[in-house]
């Protein structure tokens, strides 16, 4: 496919998450590797103790870190497609994005429909800055091992409710529930209302999410204890900035005063103090100071 060819297919696809909350992209993965992914994982699911709580559900199994679990991750986490979708999200209010986490989901048989919920409410902050919902959080995809529908416990979605923030909950009969063959993705946003759906099936329902935020937020799974220095190492540069090893500017998110991505190298602490790490704009700022003018932005106050 070429680059244009690309960029439309982005474009289009970020319309319609824009517009309904959600949209499903197709063909995304080639199945295979998919295939191959559940196969690392599937020792995962059976080793893993079904969780507690009634949010994440009783008659459900998950698990995170799985970049640590199979080396086919990183192609999932960095897909181009995604990545250029969740930046042009979330893109206008970060100085970068960030990974929020990666979950491995299993729906046991016979399992219960989850409560439906805004998965940025987790931030408490989001109804105070977004109640027009000028700005978006989070950024879901999830990723199905094997077919999702509506018997197994496809995700439940009510589109447009990204625009409907002061409903808790809506008719249930406005949900819609995507069928999903592996290799498709349902993409999300964290406002949009949606829930995991009862399996009435004897199979597991087995799938992932990945999902990305805003680079200055604290992220769902805290990436840098999933895949402390020693760990994170051995990942390429750009998947460790996505981890948060890399720092936001201005400044924020620093070690001694320097950019995280240097503890990943041994020469972090060789002679080198706090090193600014700053945008263009602060910059601007700041020469605007020193050179005695007024700020645009003051005279602009006082007038
Ligand atoms: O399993 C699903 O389909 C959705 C899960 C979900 O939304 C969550 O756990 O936050
Ligand atoms: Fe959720």
């Amino acid at each position: 496919m070429s680059v244009i060819e690309a960029d439309a297919r982005a474009a289009s696809y970020l319309s319609q998450l824009l517009e309904l909350g959600y949209c499903v992209i197709p063909d995304l993965m080639q199945a295979a590797l998919v295939d191959e992914l559940a196969r690392d994982l599937r020792p995962h699911f059976e080793q893993a103790v079904t969780s507690k709580g009634p949010f994440y559900g009783e008659d459900t199994k998950r698990f995170g870190g799985l970049l640590s679990r199979s080396d086919r991750m990183a192609a999932f986490v960095q897909h181009g497609l995604v990545l250029s979708i969740v930046e042009a999200v979330l893109g206008p209010w970060c100085d970068r994005i960030a990974l929020n986490l990666t979950q491995a989901i299993e729906l046991m048989p016979h399992s219960v429909d989850q409560v439906p919920h805004r998965d940025q409410d987790m931030w408490p902050c989001s109804k105070l800055i977004a109640p027009d919902l000028s700005v978006e959080f989070l950024v879901n995809v999830m990723w199905p091992f094997v077919p999702y529908s509506e018997a197994n416990g496809a995700t439940r979605i009510w589109p447009g409710s990204h625009r409907r923030q002061n409903e808790l909950l809506m008719d249930p009969s406005a949900a819609i529930c995507p069928t999903l063959a592996p290799g498709s993705a349902l993409l999300f946003l964290g406002s949009t209302l949606h829930a995991g759906g009862a399996n009435r099936t004897e199979a597991p329902r087995r799938g992932m999410i990945v999902s990305y935020t805003l680079g200055w937020l604290k992220p769902y799974e805290l990436q840098w204890l999933a895949y402390p220095p020693e760990i994170a190492r051995r990942f390429p540069e750009d998947l460790t900035a996505l981890l948060g090893y890399h720092i936001h500017r201005p400044n924020l998110g620093n070690v001694d005063g320097r950019c995280p991505s240097g503890l990943l190298r041994a020469h972090h602490r060789d002679g080198v103090g706090a090193v600014d790490a700053l945008r263009p704009e602060q910059l601007a700022i700041i020469a605007q100071y020193r050179s005695g003018l007024p700020s645009p932005e003051v005279v602009g106050e006082s007038t």
